[in-house]
């Protein structure tokens, strides 16, 4: 799927030549992994045009809609690079009734800058509505403020607090009033290079559990979220053992990949989190965003 800017954003914003290849993902797995409940997207991001965009900031919307979308809650999962939602009562009227899922949306891979690190995640803005605003206004969420520019609560990171604490930073906690809920994650600000080819890689899951609470079961995003994003760092490999039992094809496929390839070379984003850690005297990769673009041959084939 792709999708650009080639013409005038409603918002008034003029076209700026950025274009989005979308390609989604499913794997089925192990019948205990949360992968069975997860879609992966990866989102290639172009800048074709002749001039670096300075200042920007990169962010995804999520539309949660539980069910009844007018009762819904958010939250945050700032050190996992998660946002999600929860119903924000027991009873998801016209959706779910009593029994009603939780849902994720895990920012596995973010751009990278001019150096070739990988940009860090930097605001979860949980709002009520985002339609109709002006370009003026997307840029204040996205830069972590309210649309009109003031400041949003813990520096754009909201409701951070695990809603099954009592005293924690969550709608739960602070008793708001359940609502229609829509998440922006946004990367920024950093220099998007004139010609350069970025991946947003981005996984969507849920969790259902009847019989548990909304509560209850955000408990479970906690746990999958380390568990998806360490299945993306190593390649997804487990699904892909499993595949490989099952069907002879994609096995010989596998079989063609060397251990080295398989293993460190191709895994994009395992490179970029260990040049991370090194200290500011290690030299960092001088390296075209394009450069760095390749990831896992079994996540994504084509
Ligand atoms: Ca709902
Ligand atoms: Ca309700």
């Amino acid at each position: 799927m792709v999708y650009n800017s080639f013409t005038a954003h409603p918002s008034g914003f003029g076209p700026i030549a950025l274009e989005v290849q979308a390609q989604i993902l499913a794997y089925k797995s192990n019948n205990s992994s949360p992968l069975n409940n997860a879609l992966i997207v990866r989102y290639k991001i172009i800048n074709r045009t002749d001039t670096d965009i300075n200042s920007c900031y990169l962010g995804l919307f999520a539309d949660f809609d539980i069910g009844n979308p007018g009762d819904d809650f958010m939250g945050s999962i700032p050190n996992k690079n998660i946002m999600y939602a929860y119903n924000g009562d027991l009873n998801d009227e016209g959706g779910f009734g009593q029994n009603i899922p939780v849902m994720a949306v895990d920012m596995l891979r973010g751009p990278l800058d001019t150096l070739g690190y990988e940009v860090q995640l930097r605001h979860i803005m949980a709002l009520e509505n985002a339609d109709n605003l002006q370009a003026s206004e997307y840029y204040n969420l996205l830069s972590g403020r309210f649309a009109d520019g003031s400041p949003a609560p813990n520096n754009g990171v909201m409701y951070a607090g695990n809603p099954s604490d009592p005293n924690g930073n969550s709608e739960q906690a602070l008793g708001n009033a359940p609502g229609q809920r829509v998440g922006l994650a946004s990367y920024g600000p950093f220099t998007l290079q004139s010609s350069s080819v970025n991946e947003l890689i981005v996984a969507y899951y849920y969790v259902y559990e009847p019989g548990k609470t909304p509560v209850e079961m955000v408990q479970q995003l906690f746990s999958n979220g380390n568990t998806i994003q360490g299945l993306y760092d190593n390649c997804f490999m487990d699904a892909a053992l499993y595949l490989m039992l099952r069907r002879p094809t994609l096995a010989l496929f596998h079989k063609k990949q060397e251990p080295s390839q398989t293993r460190g070379g191709s895994c994009h984003y395992h490179i970029i989190k260990k040049v991370s850690r090194q200290t500011s005297s290690t030299k960092p990769p001088r390296c075209p965003q394009f450069a760095f673009l390749r990831t896992c041959p079994l996540m994504f084939p084509y």
